[in-house]
């Protein structure tokens, strides 16, 4: 009984000045426009950072993005789990800083990680047949767009980016290069030592 992998394949874009209307014409739908609150954890030597794991509190859920078993092109793509059981997410979390810890916030307390950004996100959200496409815009001024999909096996990672591609094309926009996401320039703004760490993998 082998879990399904799932996995969301994104690519991130800088969102032209016609988007929107853009979107409308290739047929996107508006679904829903959102605010939510992140909050990133990590230790003083970026161990989560460092090992590619991704803990936030949304909206005061937990949530953990991680890599999966396996990944394709992922210069300028991005494959990643996406887990949301507590339970899970501490097994995972366990597998990057070995701990004792029976919860997350006891996780956080005995390896001493702390929230190390804190923000909120305006999301305006399209989709496109199974794909959906968010316009962020960051309550520090930060916009970045980004074209995603759900894989459950990752013999499907290759349709799913082609589909990205096709979707990026009929807006007009460039995908051969890996654009800055919300943390990356959240870290190179706000803390540089993170951000080394982030781009160079030395602390
Ligand atoms: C995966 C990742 C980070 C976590 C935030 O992921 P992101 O997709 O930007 O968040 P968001 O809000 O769009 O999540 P959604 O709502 O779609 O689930 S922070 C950095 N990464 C990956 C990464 C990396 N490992 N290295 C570099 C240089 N850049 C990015």
């Amino acid at each position: 009984n082998r879990e399904l992998d799932v996995i969301e394949v994104e690519r991130k874009f800088v969102i032209p000045d016609n988007c929107e209307a853009k979107l409308e014409e290739i047929g996107a739908k508006l679904l829903k426009e959102h605010t939510f609150n992140d909050v990133y954890f990590d230790n003083n030597t970026y161990a989560l950072t460092l090992a590619d794991h991704w803990l936030r509190k949304r909206n005061g859920s937990w949530e953990l993005k991680c890599p999966p078993e396996q990944r394709e092109d992922s210069t300028t793509s991005q494959q990643y789990r996406e887990i949301s059981e507590e339970p899970k997410i501490l097994e995972k979390l366990k597998s990057v800083i070995t701990s004792e810890a029976s919860t997350i916030s006891d996780f956080l307390g005995v390896t001493k990680c702390e929230g190390f950004a804190d923000f909120n996100t305006t999301r305006k959200s399209f989709s496109l047949d199974n794909y959906s496409i968010d316009l962020d815009l960051t309550n520090w001024g930060f916009k970045v767009g980004e074209i995603e999909t759900i894989v459950v096996n990752s013999d499907r990672v290759s349709e799913a980016l082609a589909g990205i591609d096709s979707i990026a094309d009929r807006l007009g926009i460039k995908t051969g290069e890996r654009i800055p996401g919300k943390i990356p320039t959240y870290l190179r703004l706000n803390r540089h030592k993170h951000y080394l760490a982030l781009v160079e993998g030395i602390i």
